[in-house]
């Protein structure tokens, strides 16, 4: 048997979120520690009854704590639900049943901070939602940056567009400020964003593969084609993303997109350009006239940065894998 690496889901939930909680209960490949919540696609209190939720249906209520996110992002700047793509309550129609374990004291940052220091230089942390509670761990103890394995979260659009303002991402936007504290930290981090993650597209015919699946994956199936609704309402066709799969895939095997290495500097001073990651690749050569300050003492604070899609297909792995940890409901 082979040894399972000890990781934390920090998710949102949130429709993809679901998704990347099956999959990665599906791959096998990891010892989930604790799910924590973070306010983001819908409110923090809904995001964590979500969180509950979901670790019932994926019969895992009895083994992997959930934890409660902080009321309010990091940023003061207002802010705006995803609830037209994820439905009123964050779950597309579903209405599941709460989990059976007791609430915890114990928060979502407070979790990480002391999983750190039992799985020093082992843990993973994948982060899909607003990377607020990866924030607070980190104001409140620096050196979490140096205990973590690595940090690989979804969020952020290097060379493209956004998809909440013509140039922020959503995790991003909703909490500029938390980003910069965790990509200024020297943590090292993986940023699954938009280049990638719009490039893997799940379509009807793997739709129709997961519906095949049986009861196992019934409720994956229903959630996205809810989340295939919502893109095709907004213009994206028939076919939907899987950003927060795809940042659990890439915690395990980088393949699934191509990276650079380069600072990322999160743009929060500016409504227009709220949430905006500038990516500052490492191999670029100096065309600037003059740096910025911020420049100057941010490029050299580095991590890896999606590009684009890699050569391993996720989508194909994503369908295979879901009915591997069959849900209820
Ligand atoms: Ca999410």
């Amino acid at each position: 048997m082979t040894l399972r690496s000890p990781i934390v889901l920090d998710s949102d939930p949130g429709i993809d979120d679901a998704l990347a909680l099956q999959y990665l209960l599906g791959t096998g490949l990891w010892d989930l520690k604790a799910y924590t919540s973070v306010g983001g696609n819908l409110p923090a209190e809904q995001t964590y009854l979500n969180a509950r939720a979901l670790t019932r249906a994926m019969r895992i209520d009895a083994d992997v704590p959930v934890h409660r996110g902080t009321g309010r992002p990091l940023t003061r700047l207002p802010y705006t639900s995803a609830s037209a793509f994820h439905g009123k309550a964050g779950l597309g129609n579903e209405t599941l049943p709460d989990s059976t374990a007791a609430h915890l004291p114990e928060s979502s940052a407070q979790a990480l901070l002391r999983l750190s220091r039992d799985y020093e230089g082992e843990l993973t942390v994948c982060a899909t939602g607003p990377l607020t509670n990866v924030a607070i761990a980190l104001l409140e103890d620096p050196a979490f940056a140096h205990r973590v394995k690595k940090l690989v979260f979804m969020g952020g659009a290097a060379q493209v567009p956004g998809n909440v303002t013509p140039v922020a991402e959503f995790n991003i936007w909703a909490d500029p400020d938390a980003a910069e504290v965790v990509m200024s930290s020297g943590i090292p981090f993986t940023m699954v964003d938009l280049d990638a993650s719009l490039r893997w597209l799940f379509r009807p015919a793997d739709l129709a593969a997961v519906e095949a699946a049986g009861a196992g994956t019934a409720l994956a199936a229903r959630l996205l084609r809810v989340y295939m609704d919502a893109y095709r309402r907004h213009g994206g066709g028939d076919a939907c993303p899987l950003h927060d799969p795809l940042a659990v895939g890439v915690c395990a095997d980088e393949s699934f997109i191509t990276v650079a290495e380069g600072a990322v500097i999160v743009e929060s001073a500016s409504e227009l350009t709220r949430g905006k990651t500038v990516f500052i690749p490492s191999a670029a050569q100096q065309v600037y006239y003059a740096d910025s300050p911020v420049l100057t003492s941010r490029r050299a604070v580095t991590g890896r940065v999606a590009l684009g899609p890699g050569p391993r297909d996720f989508v194909k792995d994503f369908v295979a894998t879901l009915p591997q940890w069959p849900g209820v409901g």
